[in-house]
């Protein structure tokens, strides 16, 4: 993806260019999500309170001086139980594989739990080292961070170790400026101005499950996946999309439509001022509600969330 607007600003590094990717990875909720969008200035990932809200893997990138930062979010760190957690977590551990440098997310307010601890054991076992970024710190006091830090670095190879709120962006610039010196020379591997990788259709997608997030409870948000269907550019310049909500049950689709229809408008409402935001143009946004058991096990719906089906 590119930015909405046409301004660009021509960059000419003074120094040698570098380049690389960098995983940041964690357990669920962390805020690399967060994070990903504040290193990169823009909304590309989606964010919500709730654990397990990003599905696979999103590159946005940025520059920094001479350096071009590739980052990838991923899935949260689980113990994976369907075929969609499995494909989750094991996109979030390729991300991580294929990256040059490992950023590792832990919730400072949440400390090492079980999810935190078996990512410790994996590195360990690999010998793998991350720049371990805690972050909330802006809901955390100082003397529990310093605990904190001490005990993830008796367990893992982290170098350096750095305090981040990706909410404010305290530290952020720290974590940016050590990245850009640690990525390897080499030339930029995408036009300077491409935000993403991902399409625009998948990304639109997203901004709409974010609301699915975002306005329903309990289940639900696991239960349902979404699909953009139909992209039309009209001649006026705005667009028409088609997305369709896959659920598992009829009763799940009675609740998304809502009682006489009201929470399916008012998650198209939300969801189409995201994607005119993003976009920078009027959007018509159709939403459609579909029953599909089992989809979280369907390798076609797997697939179009970007996740590799075969694991
Ligand atoms: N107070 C505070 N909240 C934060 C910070 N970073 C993220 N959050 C919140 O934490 C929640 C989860 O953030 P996400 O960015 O979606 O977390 P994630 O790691 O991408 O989560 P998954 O995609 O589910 O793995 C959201 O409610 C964020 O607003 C932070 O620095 N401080
Ligand atoms: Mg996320």
């Amino acid at each position: 993806m590119a930015p909405a607007s046409a301004e660009t600003t021509p960059v000419t590094p003074s120094a040698p260019t570098r380049c690389g990717y960098v995983a940041l990875i964690g357990a669920p909720n962390a805020g690399k999500s967060t994070l990903l969008n504040r290193l990169v200035g823009h909304k590309l990932a989606i964010v919500t309170p709730k654990a397990q809200t990003t599905r696979s893997r999103l590159l946005g990138i940025a520059i920094e001086g001479a350096a071009q930062l590739i980052y990838v979010d991923t899935p949260g760190i689980f113990a994976p139980r369907r075929r969609l957690d499995r494909a989750m977590v094991a996109a979030a551990w390729s991300g991580a594989e294929d990256a040059d440098q490992t950023v590792l997310l832990v919730d400072a307010a949440n400390g090492i739990t079980a999810d935190v601890a078996r990512i410790l054991d994996r590195l360990g076992e690999r010998r793998w080292r991350a720049v371990l970024a805690l972050n909330k710190i802006d809901r955390v006091r100082r003397e529990r961070l310093l605990g904190l830090a001490a005990e993830l670095t008796k367990r893992g190879d982290f170098d350096p170790v750095l305090m981040i709120s990706a909410l404010t962006g305290d530290g952020v610039d720290d974590l940016k400026g050590y990245l850009a010196q640690a990525v390897p020379p080499g030339p930029w591997l995408f036009p300077e101005d491409q935000l993403s990788d991902a399409p625009e259709r998948l990304i639109a997608a997203e901004l709409t499950r974010e609301q699915v997030f975002l306005q329903l409870h309990d289940d639900l948000p696991y239960a349902s996946t979404v699909e953009t269907e139909s992209w039309e550019e009209r001649r006026d310049g705005s667009v028409r999309i088609g997305q369709v909500i896959y659920v598992e049950r009829p009763s799940q689709r009675a609740i998304v439509l809502g009682e006489g229809g009201r929470r399916i408008k008012e998650i198209g409402a939300r969801a189409r001022l995201e994607l005119e935001a993003m976009l920078g143009r009027r959007v018509h946004l159709f939403l459609f509600v579909k029953v599909r058991e089992n989809w979280a096990e369907d390798r076609e719906r797997l697939a179009a969330l970007g996740l590799n089906p075969q694991v």
